[in-house]
């Protein structure tokens, strides 16, 4: 990295030239040098100004990037070590980053999501669930936007989890499917790469950004064989598992090329109460209680017979920080090892309300897929012989638990995030 204070010539490698432009505080011509942290640390996640408590007991207050400090303590201490370290996590409003979010602030890290758009409504409900985290503005397709955020949070850990995830949406929009999916996470390792000022000559020093990408078991599609390990081919079957697939092999190859920590989950199915209503296991959750409740009497549905290793998704974020806190960096499979139908999910989900499915279950040509994986089964050994995983919550608890907070949710007057209006495409 160029020397603070210098500014770096546009003749030089163009990426290099912006990130050293922005540390060196020259404005660049692309990129906007506003940060809106402060703007949101203020007034928006959580207390009016938030303060956390640094390693030597002092509270840092965020208007000036946590280097304020207040004389009063507040609040239990963290360890030194766990309080030393920062991390990003993109896709912070999804399911994942609000679990993941709520894993690293418990081990006492300092968290900062990534956030999109000029008036995300996602950051409301995540206002609700996580009053600790620093959100930063910034978007996978925005390089400059990246480079800004990596510079400005300077954290020791990134988490690449957003993504446009819903497969059906992939075939609808493809192309920016491969431009969020895939080259997004071509863009941020860039930004950490240029930000640490590594290339092909220089190597990552000691306590270089360590970066974990959010893979898939749909990259598997078409299985080769059954149960999935690290080892088996891929065959992916959509245009977002073809966008992990790219997103997987570089992340792979910055590790090889530039000797970057560099790693990929390879997470199967995983859900929770937190699940976006499009996908099938908060659909039906969701259904059920609709139709327990009495709003309505039918839910329609694709695929049936499919068959997914469905897990809970706090399970799943543990996986992620044991991943990029491993010597070195290594690549899992992380699933339950047990695969179910949507028929069986059905069965369970309706059975945890009373009800038989069979009376409310209508199959719809509108939600099948113009190709589908058919079966997804884990094989995690080699995440729990190495890295310790295993999941606490099996398929019927996972289940229950989804059930259970939608007839809640609806029998308080709440309604899942309409954000997709109906579910066809
Ligand atoms: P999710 O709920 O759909 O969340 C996706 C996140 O990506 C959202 O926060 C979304 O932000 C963000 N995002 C979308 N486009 C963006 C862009 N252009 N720039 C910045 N952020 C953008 O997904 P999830 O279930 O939490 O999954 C997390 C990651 O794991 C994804 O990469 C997914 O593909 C992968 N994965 C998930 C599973 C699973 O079963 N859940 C399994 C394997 C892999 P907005 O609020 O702005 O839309
Ligand atoms: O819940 P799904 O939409 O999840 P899918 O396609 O397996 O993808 C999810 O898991 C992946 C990991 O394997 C992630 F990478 C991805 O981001 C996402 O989180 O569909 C599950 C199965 C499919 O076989 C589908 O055809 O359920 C079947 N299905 C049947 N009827 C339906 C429906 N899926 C949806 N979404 N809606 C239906 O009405």
């Amino acid at each position: 990295m160029p020397a603070a204070g210098r500014a770096v010539p546009i003749e030089t490698d163009p990426l290099t030239f912006l990130a050293a432009n922005i540390i060196t505080g020259h404005a660049s011509p692309l990129t906007p040098q506003r940060d809106y942290e402060g703007d949101w640390c203020a007034g928006g996640i959580g207390r009016s100004v938030r303060d956390v408590t640094s390693a030597t007991g002092r509270r840092i207050c965020c208007r000036d990037g946590g280097r304020h400090a207040h004389p009063a303590e507040i609040g239990p201490r963290p360890t030194e070590a766990a309080l030393s370290r920062r991390a990003l996590i993109t896709g912070i409003t999804g399911q994942d980053g609000s679990y993941l979010a709520e894993h690293l602030t418990a081990q006492g890290y300092e968290v900062w999501g990534l956030v999109r758009g000029q008036q995300n409504p996602r950051v409301r409900q995540l206002r609700q669930l996580l009053g600790d985290v620093r959100l930063i503005r910034g978007d996978l397709l925005d390089q400059g936007s990246l480079i800004s955020a990596v510079e400005r949070v300077q954290p020791d850990e990134v988490y690449n989890l957003a993504a446009i995830s819903y497969v059906p949406m992939s075939w609808q929009q493809a192309e920016l499917t491969g431009e969020v999916t895939g080259v997004g996470v071509l863009r941020v390792l860039e930004a950490i790469r240029v930000c640490s000022g590594i290339s092909a000559s220089r190597s990552p020093g000691r306590g270089q950004i360590r970066f974990y990408q959010a893979s898939s078991s749909e990259m598997f599609g078409m299985v080769r064989e059954s149960p999935q390990t690290e080892q088996t081919p891929f065959h992916p079957r959509s245009p977002y598992g073809v966008a992990k697939a790219y997103g997987h092999f570089l992340t792979q190859n910055y590790r090889e090329s530039y000797g970057m920590f560099a790693v990929s989950g390879i997470l199967f199915n995983h859900e929770s109460p937190r699940r976006g209503p499009e996908f099938v296991t908060r659909k039906i959750s969701l259904g059920v209680a609709k139709i327990k409740l009495g709003y309505e009497r039918q839910l329609r549905l694709g695929n049936l017979s499919a068959r997914r290793d469905w897990g809970f998704a706090g399970d799943y974020v543990r996986a992620m920080h044991l991943m990029i806190g491993q010597d070195e960096p290594v690549d899992y499979v992380i699933g339950t090892g047990v695969t179910h139908s949507v028929e069986d999910l059905l069965e369970q989900a309706f059975k945890a309300a009373g009800l038989d499915w069979r009376d409310h279950v209508v199959t719809d040509a509108a939600f099948i897929r113009p190709a589908e994986v058919d079966k997804l089964c884990a094989d995690p050994a080699q995440a729990r012989d190495q890295i310790g995983w295993e999941p606490k919550i099996g398929f019927e608890e996972l289940v229950a638990m989804m059930v259970e907070a939608d007839l809640e949710l609806l029998s308080s007057g709440g309604h899942a995030e309409d954000s997709f209006g109906i579910d066809t495409w």
